[in-house]
């Protein structure tokens, strides 16, 4: 069935949620976030919402929530409003013109994702051409102030039923943490994050190669989101798989990783990729490649969240997906049932569109700047 879609109206809210356990990376640590919500509302006022999760601080990607909300008001949503499309792939043609910028562009295109599936009666996994009815869910553990707190966190997370942990690192903050969670879960499978901190300095290299010895599941982005020969020249010494995530912005970039073999396991970001359209090239273009991948997360309120389980439900997801339930990251969520895992699987909502209610009371709650445009 084609349906014509109008998206005639839309609104802007910046939510502060804070999280229940701080999270330190190799550049910053966070107690609260903000991500701006968006409403696609069409002629008919059917609603559909997607998600903003850009950090406050240009310190994982260069956009803000600041920037976000520029381009938002400024740029996508004027490309959007009162333009008639039949699929959402057609969406991110509204704004082709418009450089970079992801995490905004993916928040409006997961609207309209969700907002095509509801109209068309369709789970928003389904609409993506997802397969899987339940997605496996690992968790991402921030960098703690001691080696014991680390070990209390491995512990309650393993003891909550979650097959993969990924441990992020710094300099002075890898080799050590790596081999104490190794000598208490030996058969855990366990990855390290370095949010692209390390150089080839000979210290940092003989940190990474010691990792080696591990029996890491990968080891993710050690270099700087655009050196994508470091990653190719350090794979060529280890067994471990190098994992890109701040390096694959585009379906070019992952082209270029995969002609340098600068990358063996590919982490798909919905947000990073500038949408669910662009998540699934690449997973597309990575099954092509026979390189695995899973979903990052960027402690997605419940709407990105949902978006992520969608898109991990595709079939060249096999390894686990940063798509803890709700209560990993926030006491309350946005979204009712919240995301819930057991024994570290995620079921795939049959409920059509984003598969979950939109909780608007608490939405608004914790809101701190609206904005309505119309066409
Ligand atoms: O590199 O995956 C990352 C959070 C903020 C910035 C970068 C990253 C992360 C995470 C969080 O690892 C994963 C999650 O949402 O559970
Ligand atoms: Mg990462």
């Amino acid at each position: 069935m084609s349906t014509e879609l109008t998206v005639t109206a839309a609104r802007l809210h910046r939510v502060r949620l804070p999280l229940v356990h701080a999270f330190r990376t190799s550049s910053h640590r966070k107690t609260m976030l903000d991500h701006i919500l968006i409403e696609l509302i069409d002629g008919s006022g059917a609603v559909g919402w997607g998600e903003i999760a850009s950090s406050s601080d240009p310190y994982y990607a260069p956009e803000t929530v600041e920037t976000c909300w520029h381009l938002a008001e400024h740029y996508l949503l004027p490309a959007v409003l009162g333009k008639s499309w039949e699929r959402p792939e057609d969406v991110p043609q509204l704004w082709a013109k418009v450089r970079g910028n992801q995490f905004a562009k993916a928040g409006v295109d997961v609207a309209a994702w969700v907002l095509w599936s509801a109209a068309q009666g369709v789970p928003l996994a389904q609409a993506l051409g997802g397969t899987r009815t339940e997605v496996t869910a690992g968790v991402s553990l921030g960098i703690e102030p001691t080696i014991a707190d680390l070990l209390t966190e491995v512990r309650r997370q393993v003891a909550a039923g979650y097959p993969r942990i990924k441990l992020k690192i710094a300099p002075g903050w890898d080799v050590e943490p790596v081999r104490a969670v190794r000598a208490d879960f030996p058969d855990l499978d366990l990855h390290v994050d370095a949010n692209g901190i390390y150089t080839e300095s000979v210290e940092h290299l003989a940190a990474l190669r010691a990792l080696d010895e591990y029996e890491l599941t990968m080891i993710e982005q050690p270099f700087a989101p655009r050196d994508l020969l470091a990653h190719a020249r350090l794979q060529r010494h280890l067994v471990t798989p190098i994992c890109l995530d701040e390096s694959v912005e585009t379906l070019a970039d992952l082209e270029t990783a995969l002609a340098l073999e600068a990358v063996r396991v590919l982490n798909i970001k919905v947000s990073r990729m500038g949408g669910l359209t662009a998540a699934r090239a690449a997973h597309d273009r990575a099954q092509r490649a026979g390189v695995p991948v899973w979903c990052g997360g960027m402690h997605e309120f419940g709407v990105g969240r949902a978006a992520n389980v969608a898109i991990s439900s595709l079939p060249g997801f096999s390894l686990p997906s940063d798509v803890s339930a709700s209560d990993k990251y926030y006491a309350q969520d946005v979204i009712a049932p919240p995301v819930v895992a057991r024994q570290g699987v995620v079921q795939v909502p049959t409920a059509t569109g984003l598969g979950h209610d939109v909780d608007t009371e608490l939405i608004a709650a914790h809101t701190v700047a609206t904005l309505e445009v119309k066409a």
